[in-house]
């Protein structure tokens, strides 16, 4: 769906809807408060809002402002997980999809100006193999063997799945409920629907404005940071020039900002975006011609109390923290991210491999390939939603899926894939999908991709606590990737790590051990020239689901769930200091 991100501006109003609402689990007869946005599951120690599996319901009443009349007025939703039914009196007015990506609810014909309803918004927290991200449907243990074929073990699986099981097939904790921000957005009726931008390193910028209604001419100012006008144009599409253009580059260089500015009969919208261009040649990946070194961890949307909901002091916090150990760069493991984090990254020149969230897809031959249109679907809306971020500059179509089972099934389900994101995307960035640790010389789909992305736990989940095993078998493997041509990135390489257990020997678990281990990585991949990234596992530790290989949460953070660095923080610190 486009809907342009919600802005106040001289054309438009909203009101927040955050707050807390009245809360329930299907069901149940009382109320109890919840918070939005943010997910429910940790806020009240009852077990059910970490269990519970099915349809929680939220309501507040809400109010149309009197002096809204002759506007079009909408509901906007950023993220409701996993599937969301909107109510107003009773009445579905929206249904959507997918619990990481936007969604709006005309309110035209069921809530007039000065008039007041319920909204009630019923959130769907199953996963399955229909879902993205999938559930295991209970047939499978992600993490830990499940005895598989004891009779009384099997029994005791029957009997939770006839309880309603809801198994992630992936590792973090499946967080729920409205956990990104509802606004109420007032826009004249005939109004911008979307903007797209394309800017070129020659200051040249390919625009297209599409607007709901024709009365009105589409005009267009492209201001500078300071807010002066640097081109301008009219009509729905066409080619500006910015004279002397100043680059968005990612730091330590300038993310440089201008901002277009449309106009649309009485409608306004100031849309944010920078001038750079990326491209893939050769091995080496360019950002305004100049070669780009990845170095960042990856994260996750995570955080005590508000679970996966929408925190912004926490996004300063992380981001200020990237700045901090000299990173450049993060992937939005597993899903799209609430937009305020693009925006913050624009701003900050963070760069960003923005990714769907097609992940728990490592059983193909069991389930996955039936998604492939909902999974389209999916990438057409995340590019749909991010197209304009200088910040973006790479799409992951997902993580880990099986591709060496079934090397030509798997190819002939992701390729279209990757074709459609080309097609798709007006900045025609590069595509990847993160690649696990298999039979990468069986596998098609990774390199087929512009980047190889893999993630590699040589030293953790096998050859464990061997470092100069795994360093053997690291380059076995990256003296077969460098055959292949590519430009290769290790998108995910950890090693869990209790903050505080230290040992005289670098033992598994111990913080001696992370910083071994990531000096054993380092060492193989300073050897090799096409190695263009790594992208450590995790930036922080996060919440699972309960597992024998979890104790409370992965702990392959380099900072703990609450932000304080471990050694390995420092060491990175000091290692991208220098790159
Ligand atoms: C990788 C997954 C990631 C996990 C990580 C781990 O991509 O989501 O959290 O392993 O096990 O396979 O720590």
């Amino acid at each position: 769906m486009k809907t342009l991100y919600p802005q106040n501006n001289a054309a438009r109003m909203m009101l927040d809807l955050g707050g807390v609402w009245d809360f329930r689990f299907r069901g149940d007869t009382d109320w109890q408060p919840a918070a939005v946005p943010a997910s429910y599951n940790d806020q009240s120690p009852d077990p059910r809002f970490r269990s519970f599996a099915g349809i929680v319901e939220y309501r507040r009443k809400i109010t149309l402002p009197a002096c809204w009349k002759g506007l079009r007025a909408c509901l906007r939703f950023d993220g409701v997980a996993h599937n969301a039914r909107v109510l107003l009196n009773g009445r579905e007015i929206a249904f959507h999809r997918g619990g990481f990506l936007p969604f709006e609810a005309e309110l035209e014909g069921f809530l007039a100006p000065g008039e007041t309803a319920e909204l009630t918004v019923e959130a769907d927290n199953r996963i399955s193999h229909d879902t993205l991200p999938i559930g295991t449907e209970g047939e499978t243990a992600f993490f830990g063997s499940d005895n598989p074929g004891i009779p009384s073990v099997e029994a005791g699986k029957k009997l939770q799945q006839e309880r309603g099981i809801n198994r992630p097939a992936f590792d973090f904790f499946n967080y729920t409920g409205i956990h990104r921000p509802v606004r109420i957005i007032a826009t004249p009726r005939q109004f911008i629907r979307d903007i797209t931008l394309v800017p070129s390193t020659d200051g040249k910028v390919r625009y297209g404005v599409e607007t709901e209604g024709t009365e009105g001419r589409v005009r267009i100012e492209i201001l500078d940071a300071e807010g002066k006008t640097a081109a301008q144009g009219e009509g729905r599409e066409g080619i500006l020039t910015i004279p002397e253009p100043r680059l968005w580059e990612p730091r330590p260089g300038t993310p440089y900002l201008y901002c277009a500015r449309v106009t649309f009969g009485g409608d306004l919208y100031e849309q944010p975006f920078g001038i750079r261009e990326v491209k893939v040649e050769g091995t080496r990946f360019l950002i305004n011609g100049k070669a780009f070194r990845f170095h960042g961890p990856c994260k996750h949307e995570d955080s005590p109390f508000h679970g996966r909901g929408t925190d912004c002091c926490l996004n300063v916090t992380d981001i200020n923290l990237y700045h901090w150990l000299n990173a450049n760069c993060f992937r939005t493991s597993h899903y799209p991210y609430a937009e305020e984090m693009y925006r913050l990254c624009d701003r900050e020149g963070i760069v960003i491999v923005d990714e769907t969230p097609a992940v728990g897809m490592w059983a193909s031959e069991q389930y996955g390939w039936n998604l492939a249109d909902y999974h389209k679907q999916v990438l057409a809306d995340m590019i749909a939603r991010d197209k304009n971020h200088p910040c973006v500059v790479m799409w992951s179509l997902g993580n880990e899926p099986d591709t060496d089972t079934m090397p030509d099934r798997a190819y002939e389900y992701w390729y279209p894939l990757y074709e459609a994101a080309h097609r798709m995307d007006p900045q025609d960035r590069p595509v990847t999908v993160v690649g696990c640790q298999n039979r990468y010389d069986r596998d098609r789909v990774i390199r087929s991709m512009d980047v190889v992305m893999i993630n590699r736990y040589y030293g953790w989940y096998n050859l464990s606590g061997d470092l100069d095993a795994a360093k053997y078998a690291f380059r076995r493997e990256l003296d077969w990737w460098e055959k292949q041509n590519k430009p290769v990135i290790l998108s995910e390489y950890g090693a869990d790590t209790v903050a505080g257990l230290h040992g005289a020997v670098a033992e598994m678990f111990t913080e001696e051990y992370q910083v071994a281990f990531y000096e054993a990585m380092s060492e193989c991949l300073d050897e090799r020239d096409f190695v263009i990234g790594e992208m450590p596992w995790n930036f922080a530790d996060f919440a699972t689901c309960q597992g024998p290989m979890r104790a409370g949460g992965n702990r392959k953070g380099l900072f703990t769930r609450d932000r304080r660095p471990k050694m390995a923080a420092h060491w990175f610190r000091e290692r991208w200091k220098h790159l």
